[in-house]
């Protein structure tokens, strides 16, 4: 450990240095780490906006430069790259349609090219999704297909059932989910799996019992998630493993006040943002999922915005643009169960 660190854990939220953190992150154009991420601005935008909005600081940004910049970022194809002039893909185009939600501007793009960019990237043989023209196949792409369609009101344009398929011969003998057909299950490809069947309305397919359980077994004596056996914990697994289990109605299976004070021990207390575990250097996609995991944990330290478990933005931006939030919609017969479990 470096000299001088600062080793002092904060056990509330240091919600100043967070809004510091965030709002610095633009202004870092000395550093290395600036150009070395540039490939994925747009998705550090997304993330730095959901961790704003959740604590209800998003006037930190300048609303106008940030939709602007996003706008730049489309390419004549209708998707978005994940910075202007580089090549689309599906992860920037859900970034960046979800920034563009938040802010209220989706009438600023033009949703039809989105659409018609999206529903080309599946294969009319196997109904995969492919993450862009190069044709990589990965179950985090069948969610985004389906979540970006869903904020044009266009799924029809997707064969959803060949997705569903697909996602099903992605799920495992431990009720998981892997990147594709025989891909160890690992917890936020289980994430987009149940975000993507919760959309198209089918999480019947699911073993819900037994993925309760494998979700449930990630958590480790310091609180911490991991993503899977015999790995370490992770923040962002705070996200990746509660959003699931709260799609699955069964978030109280977690002992969620520690998953908290795991999330609280990797802030920086210098500089603001939360890493991956404690006493590591901070980032913005760790800061994102470490608050949203704290909302979905019930932090009751500091009033978060509620968030959507599906779409990873707060409930009050979904439902503003008339989709259904997740934060309460188990289906019927699972909230029956759920009942009885409590
Ligand atoms: C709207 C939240 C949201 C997401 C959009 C892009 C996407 C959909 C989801 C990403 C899902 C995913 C697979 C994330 C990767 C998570 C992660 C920490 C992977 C690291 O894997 P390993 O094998 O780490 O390096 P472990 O923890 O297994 O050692």
């Amino acid at each position: 450990m470096a000299e001088g660190f600062n080793t002092a854990r904060s056990s509330s939220l240091l919600v100043d240095k967070h809004v510091e953190y965030i709002k610095s992150l633009d202004k870092r154009q000395d550093e290395l780490e600036y150009w070395m991420t540039e490939h994925l601005r747009v998705s550090g935008i997304y993330w730095g906006l959901v961790a704003l909005k959740l604590l209800d600081r998003d006037s930190a940004l300048d609303k106008q430069q940030v939709i602007d910049y996003i706008l730049s970022c489309q390419n004549t194809d209708g998707g978005f790259g994940g910075h202007h002039g580089h090549d689309s893909h599906l992860l920037y185009t859900m970034s960046a349609v979800q920034v563009l939600a938040m802010y209220g501007a989706l009438d600023r793009v033009d949703g039809s090219r989105v659409v018609d960019y999206v529903a080309g990237l599946q294969d009319a043989e196997t109904g995969e999704i492919c993450g862009d023209e190069w044709g990589e196949r990965d179950t985090r792409f069948a969610f985004i297909a389906v979540a970006i369609l869903s904020f044009f009101d266009a799924l029809p344009r997707l064969d959803s059932d060949r997705i569903v398929e697909y996602v099903k011969l992605s799920m495992n003998y431990d009720g998981g989910f892997g990147s594709g057909p025989g891909g160890e299950s690992h917890a936020a490809q289980v994430y987009t799996c149940l975000a993507c069947l919760a959309i198209l309305g089918r999480l019947d397919v699911v073993d819900r019992e037994r993925l309760s359980a494998w979700l449930a077994e990630r958590q480790l004596p310091s609180g911490g998630f991991n993503g899977r056996p015999q790995k370490l914990e992770d923040v962002c697994y705070s996200w990746w493993v509660l959003s699931s289990l709260r799609i699955l109605g069964r978030v109280h299976w977690a002992d969620c006040s520690r998953v908290c004070d795991f999330v609280l021990s990797a802030q920086d207390p210098d500089t603001g943002g939360i890493a991956d575990r404690p006493g590591n250097v901070p980032d913005v996609y760790h800061t994102c999922f470490g608050i949203a995991g704290l909302s979905l944990a019930g932090f009751e330290g500091f009033p978060l915005k509620d968030v959507d478990p599906v779409y990873c933005m707060p409930v009050e931006c979904i439902e503003r643009i008339g989709l259904q939030s997740w934060i309460n919609n188990v289906p019927r017969s699972w909230s029956q169960e759920k009942l009885e479990d409590v």
